[in-house]
This record gives C-alpha cells, structure tokens and sequence, in this order.
C-alpha cells in the first residue's frame, strides 16, 4: 500500500549540500518525491516536533540545532514508505549506523546526524500536518 514517511535533511546536511545525494538514494530504492521545500523551522514547531524529548538533557541543544539553518523537508511516498525511509536512514547515532545507511555515511555524532524520518505512519501523518499544514 502507498505511504507517505516525512523526511527532513537537517542544517548540517542543507549546509553541507548532500540534499541531491540524499534525494538520489530515496529515489534508487524505488520511493519518491512527493512534496518537497527549503524552510526555517520555528522554535514552536521544533518543540512541538521533538515533544517526545522535552525532559532529556539535549532538548535545548536539539532545538538550537534544528533552527540554525534552513532545513529541506520532503514528504517521502511509496510501498512501505515508512520502514523503507527508516532503514536507508539507518540507526539514531552515526557513529553506530553502518556504512551504506544515510546517517552512517554522512555523520559523526548523533549531536548532528544529517536527517529525520517518521517512525511509524501515524507519526508521519502528524509530522505531514505539522510542517506542511497539510496531509
Ligand atoms: P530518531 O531521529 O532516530 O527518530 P529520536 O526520535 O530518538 O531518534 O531522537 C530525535 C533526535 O534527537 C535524534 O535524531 C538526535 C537527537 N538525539 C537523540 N538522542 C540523543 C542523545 N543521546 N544526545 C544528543 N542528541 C540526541
Ligand atoms: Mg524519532
């Protein structure tokens, strides 16, 4: 069944310009491109975003990151889009992601681990509505 995952390259991967790359190797799987735009993420909608983590000690440092820059947010549709999105993402932290996945490929720590992706369908649909205001 045709899903929809929302995906973000987060300012470190917008301002070190791996947005083609990253786009290519979503494509190469089989998924595409469905929505896709260059934005400024307000301090609200990074809070309300990364809500699941209000009480970790990085909250603040999370925040700062993903509102330091431009980010390149997509939304990522296919078979399985979803899982699919998350294993070419690979692990949380970098450091521990293998080589071939997103995050293994292009970071070091998990303080700046390039991009996001959905973690479930129902989080993709809130995540669609709150970036884009749309489904
Ligand atoms: P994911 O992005 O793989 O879904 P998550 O939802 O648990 O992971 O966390 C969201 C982001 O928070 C993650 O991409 C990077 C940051 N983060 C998670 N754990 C962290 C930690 N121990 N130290 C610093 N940042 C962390
Ligand atoms: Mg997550």
């Amino acid at each position: 069944m045709t899903e929809k995952a929302f995906v973000m390259i987060k300012p470190d991967g917008v301002r070190r310009a791996l947005i083609g790359k990253i786009v290519n190797r979503f494509e190469e799987k089989g998924l595409s491109l469905a929505w896709a735009e260059m934005m400024n993420v307000s301090r609200e909608i990074a809070e309300t975003h990364y809500g699941h983590l209000r009480d970790k000690p990085f909250f603040g440092d999370l925040v700062d990151y993903i509102t330091s820059g431009p980010v390149f947010a997509m939304i990522v549709e296919g078979k399985g889009a979803v899982k699919n999105v998350r294993s070419l993402i690979g692990p949380t932290d970098p450091a521990a992601a293998p080589p071939g996945t997103i995050r293994g490929d292009y970071g070091v720590d998990v303080e700046e681990n390039v991009i996001h992706g959905s973690d479930s369908p129902d989080n993709a649909v809130r995540e669609i509505a709150l970036f884009f205001n749309r489904m």
